[in-house]
């Protein structure tokens, strides 16, 4: 099947869910590239998200989504609002969404839960939903184990529901790449982050631009939430109290709290968490949202129709 029959774009290409990042700029942005745009909830209240999907449909007559993180306290809160606000699409992350999708289904949603693992990926199919976002390690924010090279085709192989590709993915050959391994469409979310559109600040931007290959760390492992980050003092710092396993989780709490909102507000490039793939090393410089998806999908063999 063709994802866009599923979510009605004009390309196979979503956004990532970038929580604190993804508001109705972003969103409205992908959306009238031909992408489809979303809100990313993260941490936000039932409020804030409202305020987003009333700005989002003032800004575009396309398509978009939200994308629910379901580790937010306010996950169930949103769960309704995305009934009550006629929402099409909801994507899911950083948990599982499964006592939600009936109620999703019921009301027309199109669910697509990002997984990590074969697993989790079977029993959410088994659930109801429509399609699978497959994130591999190379993605950027809290992440799997599992590489995209290698979790995609092996979740493509367990299900019969369409699988999204994402985690590495930032131009054409990687989305040709995507697409010889069984995906049916793609999900971009670092090289978003250096587009005009982008709600963050010009720091975090550059930061991308400027990342070569080897300049992700993760940090979380211990405390069970990896998390992807562009190496600068705040990643150190943290990887340097858990080297010794004896940080507390209050220590680390501490040093995190607040500190993606340093990277995305105020460009703060010590104390920031700046969130971001691998693929930042791929990225140069900052671009359109339309020029982005243009240079991936008329580049690419797909378009072409040779894959
Ligand atoms: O969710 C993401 N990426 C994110 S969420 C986020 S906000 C945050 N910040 C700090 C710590 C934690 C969250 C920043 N980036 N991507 C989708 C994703 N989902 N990656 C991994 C998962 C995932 C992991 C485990 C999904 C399900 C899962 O299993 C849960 C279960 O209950 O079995």
């Amino acid at each position: 099947m063709d994802i866009r029959d599923l979510i009605k774009t004009k390309y196979p290409i979503i956004q990532g869910g970038m929580a604190n990042i993804a508001d109705h700029r972003l969103a409205s942005a992908v959306s009238n590239a031909g992408g489809l745009g979303l809100i990313g909830c993260g941490g936000w209240d039932v409020a804030r998200v409202k305020e987003e999907i009333r700005k989002t449909k003032e800004l575009t007559d396309k398509p978009f989504g939200v994308n629910i993180m379901l580790m937010s306290p306010h996950a169930e809160a949103l769960s309704d609002l995305v009934i009550e606000e006629g929402i099409k699409v909801v994507t899911t992350g950083a948990g599982n969404p499964g006592v939600y999708i009936n109620k999703w289904k019921e009301a027309g949603i199109i669910v697509i839960p990002v997984v990590p693992s074969v697993a989790f990926a079977i029993r959410l199919e088994r659930s109801g939903a429509d399609a699978l976002i497959v994130e591999g390690t190379e993605a950027g924010g809290h992440i799997g184990e599992i590489t995209t090279m290698t979790l995609v085709p092996q979740v493509v192989d367990a299900v019969n529901i369409p699988v999204i590709a994402a985690g590495g993915i930032a131009d054409h050959r990687g989305f040709d790449a995507a697409f010889v391994l069984g995906a049916k469409g793609v999900q971009i979310g670092t090289v978003l982050l250096a587009s005009h559109e982008c709600p963050v600040h010009i720091n975090y931007k550059e930061k991308v631009v400027k990342a070569k290959d080897t300049e992700t760390v993760v940090t979380g492992r211990q405390t069970g939430a990896p998390v992807r980050v562009l190496k600068n003092k705040m990643a150190r710092e943290y990887l340097n109290l858990t080297k010794y396993g004896n940080a507390s989780l209050e220590e680390l709490e501490m040093l995190t709290l607040g500190s993606l909102r340093k990277a995305v507000h105020d460009g703060d490039i010590d104390n920031g968490s700046f969130m971001a793939g691998q693929s930042a090393g791929l990225v140069k410089e900052i671009k359109s949202v339309k020029e982005i998806l243009e240079g991936i999908y008329d580049n690419s063999l797909v378009a072409k129709g040779i894959i």
